[in-house]
Order: structure tokens, then sequence, then C-alpha cells
């Protein structure tokens, strides 16, 4: 029997739940969900529900049903080769999809909104999780409401194990409560009730950043762990603000608690890397190992940054033509109508902010050492004599930010690709612009080299190549700081050939989710 323990971490109901408990624990294999837990393992979700649960601050969730047992703000647990076959309901006044961020599916099952579902309609939706084991996670991509959706609260983890994933929670000894999964997001947090989405013009060009971190919908939340090894697995769920995330000993004088990269994306690395801070931009993941030993609290902190932000001047109102057909899921949430920003409840993009706590109990054996080797991922490796397909992130003080130049249009391909092509994608960021989280549905890619890196990012580089520490694992989402250039080696051989027949569309996009809903997206085709 296999006796490696899996650990999830139960979602709090959307709202302020100040000092809830994070953690509840599991054992995968064999599964067995504990009362109260809010772990769902994929293969046994029949229905998964999209509703919104407060008319007035526009919060919805997910619930899955596994035909008996109803979870709300399900974590998602597979392992690789596991299916999902279930119906999606969309209870929404909007239209919604379900996209599984980082998953490899065919174009019917990716969710990108060329087929959203209809308020009160249903969806089948059928695959099987063909990736290697990490931290995904599902959320809309509605075109025109992903951001207001995803920030209502509509963002679900997927943690997908296999023999890799288990060696390792092994080889570190993890006692039950000490593996967490967690989506950290921002919200404005006033009088201590959560604002409604109202973005302003200003909130539509940097993005909506709020003044208070939510770990699994909850605020202040804490999670307790024992000595030894702490695995997170971490997603960056906030709409638009960056994290530079780090870790300081509350009972030591908030000195730094050094951590290990242990992975990325998709999946783990080659080798862990040792770290002190991690920059993690909406959409991406980390996995990473912290020795508690000895240790009472540790706070999980995004430490102060200069985000450069170069972009000025522009104004920008989302206008989308179906926005008008449908209410917004609180009071007036469409880009550009809302009130000026209140500085009470808005801490700007770079600004340091609490983001959960670990409270340690025990006094275990020492952690054993760290396995020297995490995973088979081989060095990313330069297609031979691939022409680089080159992309412009630009700045539009009228249209604001754009891929090549060009809004986005649901009707259009932008490029078309091989079956099976490995390419090399150049993709420049103007030096008048801010950070964008680029995004790749479909495909998973490796970054080769960074160049013309200026602020926070530069010092953190450690290869000559000029890549940051999570750019040596498998990446889906990767950031792109003003004036740089980066190359990626993007390999697009289709898993699963006969799901896949046909022409397939897919997207690149900015997850900055205003920027997204803002038209910086393109289609491509794989043919
Ligand atoms: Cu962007």
């Amino acid at each position: 029997m296999n006796r490696r323990r899996f650990l999830g971490v139960g979602a709090a109901a959307a709202g302020v739940a100040a000092c809830s408990p994070l953690s509840s624990s599991v054992a995968v294999t064999p599964l067995a969900v504990p009362p109260g837990a809010s772990v769902a393992p994929v293969s046994a979700i029949r229905r998964l529900i999209v509703e919104r649960v407060d008319p007035v601050a526009g919060r919805c969730r997910y619930v899955a049903d596994l035909g008996g047992q109803q979870i709300a703000h399900p974590i998602l647990v597979a392992r690789r080769g596991d299916r999902f076959d279930a119906i999606v309901e969309n209870r929404l006044p909007q239209p919604t999809t379900v996209h599984f961020h980082g998953l490899a599916l065919a174009e019917a099952q990716d969710g990108a909104g060329f087929d959203a579902i209809a308020p009160g309609a249903s969806k089948a939706l059928r695959f099987e999780v063909k990736n290697r084991a990490g931290l995904y996670w599902f959320h809309p991509h509605p075109h025109g409401f992903t951001a207001e959706q995803v920030h209502a609260g509509l963002a679900g983890l997927l943690v997908v194990t296999d023999a890799e994933d288990e060696a390792l929670d092994a080889a570190l000894g993890l006692v039950p409560g000490n593996r967490l999964a967690l989506a950290v997001a921002d919200a404005r947090v006033a009088s201590g009730a959560l604002r409604p989405y109202t973005p302003s013009e200003e909130d539509c060009l940097h993005g909506w950043f709020g003044n208070r971190a939510l770990a699994n919908g909850a605020i202040g939340a804490q999670a307790p762990v024992s000595s030894g090894w702490v695995r997170l697995q971490l997603l960056n769920a906030c709409n638009a603000r960056g994290l530079l995330l780090g870790f300081r000993d509350n009972g030591s004088d908030g000195a730094g608690v050094p951590f290990h990269l242990l992975g990325t994306d998709g999946g783990l690395l080659a080798a862990p890397i040792p770290l002190e801070q991690v920059f993690l931009y909406s959409g991406e993941r980390v996995d990473i190992a912290i020795d508690v030993s000895g240790r009472r609290e540790i706070a999980a902190v995004s430490l102060a940054f200069d985000p450069r932000h170069q972009a000025r001047g522009g104004r920008l109102a989302h206008r989308h033509p179906a926005r008008g057909n449908f209410p917004t899921l609180s009071t007036e949430t469409v880009c550009g109508a809302g009130a000026a920003r209140d500085a009470a409840d808005f801490l700007p993009d770079g600004g340091e902010l609490a983001l959960f706590r670990l409270r340690v109990s025990g006094i275990g054996k020492p952690a054993p050492a760290l396995p020297a080797r995490l995973s088979s991922l081989p060095e990313a490796a330069e297609p031979a004599g691939a022409t680089p397909r080159r992309m412009r992130l630009d700045f539009d003080e009228r249209l604001g930010f754009l891929i090549d130049q060009t809004p986005y249009r649901l009707d259009e391909i932008a490029f078309s690709v091989g079956r099976g092509a490995r390419e090399v994608w150049e993709i420049r960021n103007s030096p008048i612009s801010m950070p964008h989280p680029m995004h790749l549905h479909g495909f998973s890619f490796r970054v080769l080299r960074r160049q013309a890196t200026f602020g926070p990012a530069r010092r953190l580089a450690i290869h000559g190549s000029g890549r940051l520490p999570t750019d040596l694992g498998v990446k889906d989402t990767v950031v792109l700081w003003p004036n740089e250039t980066l190359w990626l080696a993007v390999d697009f051989t289709l898993p699963g050939e006969t799901a896949f027949s046909g022409r397939q569309r897919y997207m690149f996009h900015c997850h900055n989710l205003e920027h997204e809903d803002g038209m910086m997206m393109r289609n491509f085709a794989v043919l």
C-alpha cells in the first residue's frame, strides 16, 4: 500500500474569514476525503456547477458534484492519466467557460472562449490529464468577462501527481498537513467587507490591484504545519498583481527564511534551487520546500519591489459588444465605468503585502537532506535550424496593450503552426510598457534566454542566459519585463492524436486579466 500522503487545502468560503484554517489532509492513494475537506478527485466529478453566491459583492464559486456529495470551492486532484468527464452547468447571469490552465487539451475542451456556455446552459467536458505532475488550475475564459469572473472567486486548483512527485514527498519525509496547495489572490477590502469589481480606466490600463491577499479565498489565512519540510504549491491567482514571494520568521524579528524552488508551472525541476525570493506573476505557479524546523511562525509575504509600470498617459475603457447583453455580477463592473480608486483599499503593484502564515508545532527529527535530483527533466534545448517566430508587445495610448499592434478578434487566426513542429518564439516587450505575464494555451514551453532585463528581475538572474530561477522549468506562463526580449522553445507535439484531429485553435495572451479582456490576445491554429 502506498503510504505517501497528499495534503490538500480547504478553500474557505468567499468573504472575510480571518484566521480560518487552511489545511485538511487526505491521502490520494487510496483516496479518502475526510468530512469538511474540499478535495475532489477529477475522476469522481459528475457535474461542475458555476454559480453566484453573493449578488451584492458579486462573489461566485465552483461546486463539484460527485454524485451525492457536493464540494464547494473544490481543489481537484488527479494522477497523471486520470480522466475528467463531467457536465459543466453555468448558473451565472453571464456566459462562461472552464479553461484548465496548463493542460494539453483539444480546442473543444480548452474553454478558451470560442464556444462560451450561455447563462443557464450546460456543456459536457471530457479529457484525459496528460501533463506532468504539478499545480494547474481552472478558471473562466469568456472574452470580455474573464477578469470580473476570476476576481469573483472562480479560480480553482488542480493538483496532478505521478511517481516522481510521490517519490519527492517520501524523500522530504512530509507529514500530514505539510503539503499545501494555495491560490493567492488580492481584493479590495474596506470596513471588513470585500468591495465589488468596479475598475476605473486606470485599473483597466494597469490592472486591478487590491489591498489584501486571499489564500484559497480566506483573508488573513494561516495553516498549522509540523516541524520538518513543508511543501507549498502556489498559484498567483491575482488579476494583475505581481508577487515577489518571500518568507519571514515571525519569532525571530522577521528575519528572512530561505527556501528551495522545486518546480514551476509544468512540474518539477531537474534539481532544487536555493532561494530567498522569487517572482510569481498572474497565472504562474511555483512548487517550493521550506524547512520550518526550529521556527514557530512563518509569514509568507510579497516583498516590496519596483513594478516597472513604464506606460504612462493612457486611458482605457474596455468596450465589448457582448457586455451590454448581460448583467454584471455585482454593481457597475464594466471597465471604465467604475469610480476613481479609493486610496484606502488600494495597494499599488509592487507594494509589500502579507499573504498567509504557517504556524509550526512540534519538535521533530531534523529534516532530511533534499534530494539532489527531483525529476528527469532535460535542459532546455534550441531546435536546430529553427527560424524564430517574432512577436512584439506594444503600448498604444488609445488602445492599450497589444500583441503586434493588433487588438483581439475572435474570428482571426494570427498564424498557423504545423502539428509536431518545434519552434523558437522571440518575443520583445516595449520599453514603455509594464510586465506582461504571457500565457500559451494547450502547450508548454521552455525559456532559452532573456536579454535587456532591467529593474528588480535583473539581479535575480542566475544563469548566463539571463534566465530567472523559474525559467529553468516547464512553463505555460512567463513574464516579460519592459524592454526585455525572450526566446522560448515551443513544442507543438500533440499527445493523443485522435482527440486532436483537424485544425485546432489556441490562444496566446497576457494573463494580466484586465489586459486580456482589453484585447491583448491572439489566436493561432495548429494544423
Ligand atoms: Cu499585460
